[in-house]
């Protein structure tokens, strides 16, 4: 069971709150100015991310779900006896359980997540509930890459990525951190993936612009973050969540734009934006099963099966490296 230094913790949260500077300071210099999605995450926003998932217009939290339970005693055998899961980003491991129900005889459950709070209730829950497994929680920024526990060294390793947080990355970015994956899992191991697929635009733009102003709020959240931990002077309201779909890269973008001429202020450092100017501050793309399988061909792992839904919106992929 884990031992976590409280000296560690600390010492990750000040790496953390030093990161989060230097990328807001260095994203807000950049032309165009870009914020990098991994900070929407704070406590505020990783509830609205929830509020966001129950919404009837973001379909891909159901709909992974959905093909998860349709599915789950094959996806339970393509993972075999005896694994050691491993989840990257498992927040608070609803979808997990799912899973965990349905693997033959699971050695252990490594959730790994950046937010220590949230992953040690989730892990003190699911000790609980799973008294015969292993619950070792590690907090990561699993962008970053972290060590695994030896103990599991020679146990089958299956790395579950679900929630298609890897469309959230640039394809070089999601191939490296592929990359990384296929190191971590060994031959009797391999990885499950959650990918979005590409669809109808109007269905994405509800997805990502609702009606109810959920994610224009997740999106303006980070300002407010920024505002409190980096002291800045954002006027949010000053801003407004724009969604667009670009079908050339067969992605999401959300950004935020600026309503009028202003000037803000960082720490120490000043920001000029023009009326209308934007910050990136989500990419999310959209794939089909074949480009998928060949992007992390190019990490070194090879597709063994695809399971998705009827409308074809989502597909859950085994791997293998
Ligand atoms: C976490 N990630 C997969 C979400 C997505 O759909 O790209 C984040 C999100 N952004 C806006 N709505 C949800």
């Amino acid at each position: 069971n884990p031992v976590l230094f409280s000296a560690e913790s600390t010492a990750l949260a000040d790496d953390s709150e030093f990161r989060f500077q230097q990328d807001v300071l260095a994203g807000l210099a950049k032309t165009p100015k870009h914020l990098p999605c991994k900070y929407f995450y704070d406590e505020r926003g990783s509830k609205l991310f929830d509020e966001i998932c129950e919404l009837d217009s973001y379909y891909p939290t159901r709909t992974e779900t959905q093909i998860m339970i349709d599915n789950a005693d094959a996806i339970g055998r393509r993972i075999g006896a005896g694994a050691v899961l491993v989840e990257y980003g498992s927040g608070s491991s609803t979808k997990t359980r799912k899973l965990l129900d349905h693997l033959p005889d699971p050695t252990a459950y490594i959730p790994v997540d950046i937010s220590e709070g949230h992953l040690l209730m989730t892990a003190d829950r699911l000790r609980l509930d799973y008294p015969d497994l292993d619950i070792h929680p590690i907090v990561a920024d699993f962008t970053q890459g972290f060590d695994l526990p030896e103990v599991y060294r020679d146990a089958p390793l299956t790395v579950y990525f679900p929630g298609s947080t890897i469309g959230n990355l640039e394809s070089s970015d999601a191939v490296d951190l592929l990359g990384r994956i296929a190191g971590q899992c060994n031959a009797q191991g391999g990885l499950l993936i959650g990918v979005d697929l590409d669809k109808d635009e109007q269905v994405l733009l509800d997805a990502y612009d609702d009606n109810q102003g959920v994610t224009a709020e997740f999106n303006r959240n980070l300002l407010h973050r920024i505002n409190r931990e980096l002291n800045a002077n954002f006027a949010v309201e000053r801003f407004k969540h724009v969604a667009i779909y670009n079908r050339g890269e067969s992605r999401m973008e959300l950004y935020l734009e600026s309503c009028v001429e202003q000037v803000v202020v960082v720490g120490d450092s000043q920001f000029a934006f023009r009326q209308g100017e934007r910050i990136l501050t989500e990419y999310s793309h959209k794939y089909n099963v074949t480009r998928f399988a060949e992007l992390a061909l190019q990490a070194g792992l090879g597709v063994d099966e695809v399971w998705t839904d009827a409308n074809g919106y989502f597909a859950v992929m085994h791997f293998s490296a």
